[in-house]
Formats: C-alpha cells, structure tokens, sequence
C-alpha cells in the first residue's frame, strides 16, 4: 500500500445546479424557466416528475452547508437561476432572488467553502425561449447584462466563475432532440452553439472589466474521449469525425479561435451551415480563459458507420458496447483510461491549460441501505479509480487543481426525473431526509488526509 497526496491547495468540491436541486420555483418572485415549462408538460419527464420542490434546497440550504462542511469539502460548485435574479430574463432586477444567492455565498464562506459559480446551467428565463433562444443574440446580449450584475454583485465574495455549463447538451442536444419546441433542430442547436461561444466571449470581457475583476473565469464542457472500436482506418476516421463533432467543434473555438475545419465542412454540406459571422472569432480570440472545467463521466467507442439520420444527436454520434467492458446500472460505461487520455490530450493539444473537473461522478439505484447508510460501493470504486488517474495526470505535469463530484445530494436528473441516483448523499423525496452514502463518507476521510491509500 502506498498513499497518494494530492497538491496544497487542491480544491475537492463537489458540484450541483440550480433546477436540480432548489425546488421553490414559483417563490420569491422567481420567473418561469424552460425546464419549469417542460416539467410542467405532461409526458415529458419519466414519472411526471418536475423541479417544483426537488430537494427543498432554496429552504434547506442551511443544512446543506452543514453536510458540506461535514464532507470537509473546501468548494462547491452551483449555478445561479437567472430567472430569479430577472424574472424575464432582462429588465427590473429581483431582489429577493438575489438575496437568495448572497445567503448562499456568505453563508459557504462563513464555513470556509469556496463558491464556484456557473451563470448558466440550462435553466433559461422562459421568456428568452419566446423570442428564439439561444439562436437569438437578443438572447446573447441579455446574457450578458445578466452577467455584468452577478459580477458586480458578488464577485467581492466570488472569485471562481463559469460561463456555461456544457453547451453541446443545451445547444445541439436539445435543439437535437427537439426538447423545448418539439421541432428536431440540429442545425439550429449548431447555430446556437456558435451564439453561446459570442456570450461566453463577452461575458469574460465583461469580467475583465467588472467591479472585481481579480479572480478566476473559465467555461465548462463536457468532454469525452473517442475509442475507435478497432484500429481499422475506417474506424479510426469515424473516431476523428466522432471526436470532432464531441470534443473539438467545443474545444478550438476556447482556445484556438476557430472552429474545426472538417466539421464546419460537414455541417455546411449537410445544412447550408452559414458562415460564422464576422468578429466572432476576433472575440474569442481576444478573451481568453483562465481555466477550462471539464465533465466527464465515460468514453466512446464508435465504428465505422457513416450517419444516415441527420436529424438528432444521438443518431449521429453511435456508440458500441464492447463485450467484457464495465457499464454502470444506466450503460455508462465505467472508463478511467478514457478520463486519462482525455486530459492528457488538452493538457498537451490546447497548451498546458489550468484545469478543473467540474463534474465526474456515478449513477446507481442505491437502494441498499445498511444500518442507515447507503451500500454504494460501485460509485466508490468508480471514483477511486478515476481520481487515481487525475492524480497520474498531476504527477505528469498537467494543471489540474481541483475536482467536483457530481453531484452533492441525489437530485432532478433532468429527462429522467428522480428515477436516477448520482448523489454522495441520498435524498428522499418524500421526507427530504438526507442520507449519507459509503462513498461521501469514503470522500469525508480522502480529503481530511488530501489523498488516500492504494495498492501498488
Ligand atoms: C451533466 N453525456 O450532463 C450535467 O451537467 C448535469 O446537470 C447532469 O445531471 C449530469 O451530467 C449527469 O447526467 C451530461 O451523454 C449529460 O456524455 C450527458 C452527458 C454528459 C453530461
């Protein structure tokens, strides 16, 4: 057995975002987002589950802190719902929501945890919806007012931000799978990821220009590495192609500048993309990032398949299941070299950038509670594992200061409703009971020791 630090200063955190877990979503003046829309739609969600009270969390944040301060966490991760602070996405601010936030904050550095603030995970004011989303650039400059008064507002207290959460899921996804018009869009969802890189540009501007503009900005994406499924050339383009449309049509524009030439060629033959619009690029290039946050939860094999159906994401990118692989109870499959390879390549493509895992963590039933706590012993392996290769990727030389398990409390897994479990600590919904799992109490312990034992 060997024991393995971790850096001083190493931030262990663990992540959530608003919709999930606030509930309240008619209080304090709070307007209509387009997840309260859909959750509100019948059919929609598994269950007919919705947000309304989730785990109470807008009521309850008091005790959460306390369970964080109990897992000796150091930073939490959490987005803020644009619609409480401007109801209809712009317009007269809202005090009561943004008291809300400054309880939050002060009441995270009252207990020595740091706030790490996404402005933007997926709840978006219902109103912007109305006038086109995220293919409007109204929608871009509200944005970005939306911005500059959380900046100005409390970045005294917050000094770690990010501008988006995942934009390939509520871009290309949604629109994809048409989730919020019922239209399936994909050229639209493409269109709009190219908006959300001019908003993210300008809200870092806006940073740099802002009251406080001392801390740290970066963008959070979600990334996965590709597996050819053999090494034939054939599967091994179809993996670039996948990677493309995953990882680099995100990835270049942070931090080259530019979009991945063979996938603007793909997109404009398929969709009559249009061309990228004068001065985007110029933006992207003159703010750069101080941090890039990566979520990661699996990796990809793909054959040789070329897409057919052109018409939502997951017909576009197909991935196989490999005989004697390990997948978690909802088919993710359990992938730590992926994690590895996967850093290492940012850290090596895009320039030895600062990062932070924002997200990484595992989803199961748990339903197996032992005197009063939660059997979960698959998600402690699982993270055992990945934060053995995080730890490799250090001793490498990669830039890699902190990690946020997804998520804190079992919570509203969006299309799945509550039927999915990726808490360290379990909720009940019916009782709003808080349960600690194996694992929270396994991370409790690695970061009072800022790292753990392994088996050489
Ligand atoms: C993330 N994928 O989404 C989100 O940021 C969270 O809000 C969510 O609860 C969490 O993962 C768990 O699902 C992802 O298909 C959705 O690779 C899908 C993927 C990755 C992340």
């Amino acid at each position: 057995m060997k024991k393995i630090d971790f850096p001083k200063d190493f931030l262990w955190g663990t992540a959530t975002a608003s919709y999930q877990i606030e509930g309240a979503w008619n209080e304090d003046l709070k307007g209509e987002n387009i997840w309260d829309m859909v959750s509100h739609t019948p059919g929609r969600i598994r269950n007919g589950d919705t947000g309304d009270i989730a785990c109470d969390h807008y009521h309850r944040y008091k005790e959460d802190v306390q369970i964080m301060k109990q897992l000796n966490l150091n930073a939490y991760r959490f987005s803020i719902s644009w619609s409480r602070i401007f109801p209809t996405g712009k317009g007269e601010v809202n005090r009561k929501g943004v008291e809300f936030y400054d309880n939050l904050v002060n009441e995270l550095i009252a207990n020595d945890i740091e706030p790490v603030v996404t402005l933007y995970h997926w709840d978006l004011p219902l109103a912007l919806q109305e006038i086109g989303s995220w293919e409007s650039r109204e929608v871009v400059d509200a944005y970005v007012k939306y911005a500059k008064f959380i900046f100005d507002h409390y970045g005294d207290r917050v000094k770690k931000w990010i501008t988006f959460n995942e934009p390939a899921i509520f871009t290309v996804s949604f629109y994809g799978g048409g989730l919020f018009t019922g239209n399936m869009d994909l050229r639209g969802g493409y269109i709009a990821s190219t908006n959300v890189n001019v908003a993210h540009a300008k809200a870092v501007k806006a940073y740099r220009n802002s009251k406080y503009p001392d801390g740290a900005i970066g963008i959070t994406l979600n990334l996965t590495h590709v597996y050819p499924k053999t090494k034939s050339s054939l599967n091994l383009e179809a993996a670039y192609f996948i990677d493309g449309i995953s990882n680099r049509w995100y990835l270049d524009p942070i931090f080259k500048g530019e979009y991945p030439k063979d996938i603007l060629n793909f997109l404009k033959t398929k969709f009559n993309f249009p061309d990228i619009p004068k001065g985007d690029l110029e933006l992207l290039n003159e703010n750069p990032i101080d941090f890039l946050g990566i979520n990661n939860y699996a990796c990809m094999r793909v054959a040789a398949e070329k897409p057919e159906d052109l018409t939502r994401i997951s017909k576009l990118i197909k991935t196989e299941r490999i005989e004697g692989r390990e997948y978690s109870t909802y088919g993710w499959e359990v992938c730590p070299e992926g994690f590895y390879d996967l850093i290492m390549r940012i850290d090596r493509v895009y320039n030895h950038p600062v990062i932070y895992i924002t997200e990484n963590g595992y989803a199961d039933k748990d339903d197996n509670i032992e005197n009063g706590i939660v059997q979960d012993d698959d998600r402690l392996n699982y993270l055992k594992r990945y934060f053995e290769v995080a730890y490799k990727s250090i001793r490498e030389g990669v830039k890699l200061k902190g990690y946020f398990i997804w998520s804190l409390l079992d919570n509203f897994e969006w299309l799945q409703g509550y039927s999915i479990r990726f808490g360290l600590i379990r909720v009940n919904f019916e009782t709003q009971e808080r349960l600690w799992k194996k694992s929270a109490q396994w991370y409790r312990d690695v970061i009072a020791q800022n790292g753990f034992k392994i088996n050489l």
